[in-house]
């Protein structure tokens, strides 16, 4: 007797489970039959039915794209998902871990895709997963726009600025060098320019004078000594100063290769000089120094191309210790989390300046010029001139005029891939741009950072 009764309440809550109940609860949200277990799929909704990697390297920086097909016939999107220093694990991670992920879900709640994705390694915030959700992330707003008949900007709230400035790399074995480079940028009427120098006799970041090893090193060493690059800068920017004048902004990048009390003298010898920006004084491992820095010198800091995690930049924004947040955007996982860091930083004034080298394929670059136009604490974008070749792989990559850069007004990015041509440029057996880290050490054999 007792154990029909239960029986039968067993069946009853079964059945309005299965039925009116919980679909009443969830109207024509829950999909169970569909290729994926996916929460918010209406049953004829399109679904994830492909994902794949190309891997190509038309300027020889290599360079990762995902591309996500869907069921709808010829609606596909692209992603940025370049590490370039080691490409092969985020091909990897896309095609062996999220491919099986994503088939049959619903390319449309691209939120809910980027949370669960996030989470579907329970370990995460690495550069090889947070790119391989980048290049997927990217895809999911280019499709959304081609379903939406819109370039992602436009999903993004519209631009509220007409175009990205730029800013260009000047660089040099000595001043004069740096001069007549920077004045070529500012005759094409480019207004910022980043002025790098040779330091005599060492391996520098952004211009190099082959330092000389010590015997006892290993030969591929470049070496690297801080103080003679601390003493140089400040006298790089003095000469720029009285030969381009106080109209031109000026920007430098440290590549974190000095140690705090080095920042704090350099940043205060730049003051006078009146820097747009100053960038990456110091490494990641290091921030908690820029309370220091900020209650010290007036030079403005642009902070964070190696950042993978909030917590790297969430203090350094809400304690307005620095004036830029320049984070690589597949370095954190796409479009979607970037465009809450631009809103987190939008509140306390830091301004955007997303890390634009050449280790950036063109869906990363109009990512950065979507957030560019859309956010109103636009700072500046770090300037990549696509080769032809590249220009060939990538049909569509976005313009340049006067020193500004225009989204492209296509639907999503706007850019596509010919994968046949992307063929032509495979990456190298050992190419050099790889191994070029991990070897910049001090006279004494010290590594240096980085
Ligand atoms: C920049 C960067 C780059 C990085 C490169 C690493 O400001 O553009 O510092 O040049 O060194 O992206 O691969
Ligand atoms: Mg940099």
């Amino acid at each position: 007797m007792r154990r029909t009764r239960h029986a039968n309440r067993r069946d009853f809550i079964r059945q309005a489970m299965a039925g009116t109940a919980v679909a009443g609860l969830l109207p024509a949200m829950v999909s169970k039959k569909a290729g994926g277990e996916d929460a918010f799929a209406p049953k004829d909704s399109i679904r994830i039915t492909d994902v794949k990697t190309v891997c190509t390297a038309p300027e020889r920086i290599r360079l990762v794209v995902v591309k996500v097909e869907t069921s709808d016939p010829g609606l596909y999107g692209w992603g940025c998902g370049t590490f370039t220093q080691r490409p092969l694990t985020v091909k990897t991670a896309v095609e062996e871990y999220l491919r099986p992920f994503l088939i049959g879900k619903n390319p449309d709640n691209i939120e809910d895709l980027w949370q669960s994705m996030y989470v579907s390694s329970y370990w995460r915030n690495g550069p090889v997963l947070n790119n391989a959700i980048s290049g997927v992330d990217m895809a999911l707003w280019d499709i959304k726009g081609k379903r939406a008949g819109m370039p992602v900007y436009q999903l993004l709230g519209g631009r509220c600025r007409a175009a990205a400035d730029l800013y260009a790399h000047a660089s040099g074995r000595d001043f004069q060098e740096v001069e007549d480079s920077a004045r070529r940028w500012m005759e094409k009427g480019y207004r910022h320019v980043r002025a790098q120098v040779a330091i005599k006799g060492y391996s520098a970041y952004g211009a190099s004078d082959a330092g000389e090893a010590a015997s006892n090193l290993p030969p591929e060493t470049q070496v690297f000594e801080p103080a003679a690059y601390v003493r140089t800068v400040p006298k790089l920017f003095a000469h720029l100063r009285e030969k381009l004048g106080d109209e031109i902004e000026l920007l430098h990048d440290t590549h974190e290769r000095i140690s705090c009390a080095q920042a704090l003298q350099l940043g205060k010898a730049l003051e006078e000089f009146n820097l747009f920006f100053w960038e990456d004084p110091l490494p990641p491992e290091e921030v908690d120094y820029f309370r220091q820095i900020r209650n010290q010198t007036s030079t403005p800091i642009a902070m964070g191309e190696l950042f993978n995690n909030p917590h790297e930049w969430i203090d350094l924004i809400s304690e307005r210790l620095i004036d830029f947040i320049r984070v690589h955007l597949s370095q954190i996982g796409g479009l979607t989390p970037a465009r809450k860091l631009a809103a987190l930083a939008e509140h306390f004034g830091v301004k955007t300046a997303w890390h634009g080298p050449g280790d950036l394929s063109p869906f990363g670059r109009a990512a950065n010029v979507a957030l560019d136009l859309a956010c109103y604490n636009f700072g500046i974008q770090e300037q990549h001139v696509f080769n032809e070749a590249a220009q060939e792989v990538f049909p569509g990559c976005l313009k340049i005029e006067n020193g500004y850069e225009y989204a492209n007004e296509t639907p999503g990015w706007g850019i596509d891939v010919d994968e046949e041509k992307a063929k032509k440029y495979p990456f190298r057996e050992s190419p050099s741009f790889d191994m070029s880290w991990g070897r910049v050490r001090r006279r004494d054999g010290t590594i240096v950072r980085p």
